[in-house]
C-alpha cells in the first residue's frame, strides 16, 4: 500500500471525524520520514480544496505529555486556516474525543530556516508572543498511537485559538510563566513554560531544525504553537475551560 493511499484514508477520517485503527497495526515498516510524507500528502488535500497553511505546531515537547502518550520525542504538524477559532468557542460537532491544552504561540515577522538556529535568531525573527489553547483530537481509537501514527495524523491537530492580546517577546520570562487551567471553575492542570523543552524558545528552534530537514521554513506572518504546557484535558458539552496565563490574562473557552 502506498503512502498516498494511507494519506487518503487518514484524510477521510479527519474530515468525517471517524475513529481509525492505528496505521502501524496494518502497514509494516513505516518510518518517521514516511509518516511526515503522509502528513504532507493529507495537508495537500486540504490546500487543494482552498485551505491555507498559516503556521506550524510542535507537539510532545513536555515530559508529562510524552509520558501520558508513551512517545518520547517531539513532533510537529501543520496549522491550517480552517483550524483556527476566531472566537473562544468550540463546537463538538466534527470532533471525536477532543482535549484542550494551554500553549504559547509565537508570531513571526521574518523567515527562519536552517539547521543551526539559536535563541538569538528566534528573538530577532519574532514579532510577538500570545497565549493560546490548542484542541487536539487524535483520529485513533482511544487516543492511542505510536510516534509514526501520530505524525501521520498531523500530530492530532484539530482546532486552536490564539488570544486577542499580543505581547512583546521581551516582556515575560516564558520559562517562568505560570499557567492554571480550570474546567467549570475547578483547577484541572497547572504548569509553567519551562515544561516546554526547558523554554518555549527551544521549541521554535527545534521546529525550524525539523522543518529544514524537509526543505521548509517558518515564513513571515506565520504562527507557531510551541506545545502543551500541561497535559491535555478532555472537553464535554457545556464545559467552560478557563486558562490563566500569569500576567498575560485569561482565555475562556466555551464548549457546545
Ligand atoms: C499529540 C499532539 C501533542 C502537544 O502540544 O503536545 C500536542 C497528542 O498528544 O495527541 O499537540
Ligand atoms: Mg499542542
Amino acid at each position: 500500500m502506498g503512502l498516498r493511499a494511507i494519506a487518503d484514508e487518514i484524510y477521510q477520517h479527519q474530515i468525517t471525524a471517524q475513529e481509525l485503527d492505528k496505521i502501524t497495526l496494518r502497514y509494516d515498516g513505516l518510518t518517521v520520514d514516511d509518516a511526515y510524507a503522509i502528513q504532507q500528502l493529507t495537508i495537500q488535500k486540504y490546500t487543494n480544496q482552498g485551505d491555507r497553511l498559516i503556521g506550524w505546531k510542535m507537539g510532545l515537547t513536555s515530559k508529562a505529555k510524552q509520558q501520558s502518550v508513551g512517545v518520547d520525542e517531539a513532533i510537529f504538524g501543520h496549522l491550517l486556516e480552517s483550524m483556527e477559532l476566531t472566537n473562544p468557542e468550540i463546537s463538538l460537532k466534527g470532533l471525536i474525543h477532543p482535549r484542550v491544552e494551554p500553549e504559547i504561540a509565537f508570531v513571526f515577522k521574518h523567515r527562519l530556516e536552517g539547521t543551526h538556529i539559536t535563541a538569538r535568531d528566534v528573538w530577532l525573527a519574532t514579532e510577538c508572543v500570545m497565549p493560546a489553547v490548542e484542541v487536539i483530537d487524535s483520529r485513533y481509537k482511544n487516543f492511542s498511537f505510536t510516534l509514526v501514527d501520530v505524525i501521520a495524523d498531523n500530530a492530532s491537530s484539530a482546532k486552536f485559538y490564539v488570544a486577542d492580546q499580543a505581547f512583546s517577546p521581551y516582556q515575560f520570562q516564558l520559562d517562568k510563566l505560570g499557567v492554571v487551567m480550570c474546567r467549570n471553575g475547578e483547577v484541572a492542570q497547572t504548569g509553567a513554560g519551562a515544561a516546554v523543552l526547558g523554554h518555549p524558545v527551544r521549541s521554535i528552534i527545534e521546529q525550524v531544525h525539523m522543518l529544514s530537514r524537509i526543505g521548509k521554513a517558518i515564513e513571515p506572518g506565520m504562527v507557531v504553537l510551541t506545545g502543551g504546557i500541561t497535559e491535555a484535558i478532555y472537553i464535554y458539552d457545556q464545559d467552560t475551560i478557563s486558562v490563566e496565563f500569569e500576567g498575560m490574562g485569561d482565555i475562556e473557552l466555551s464548549v457546545h
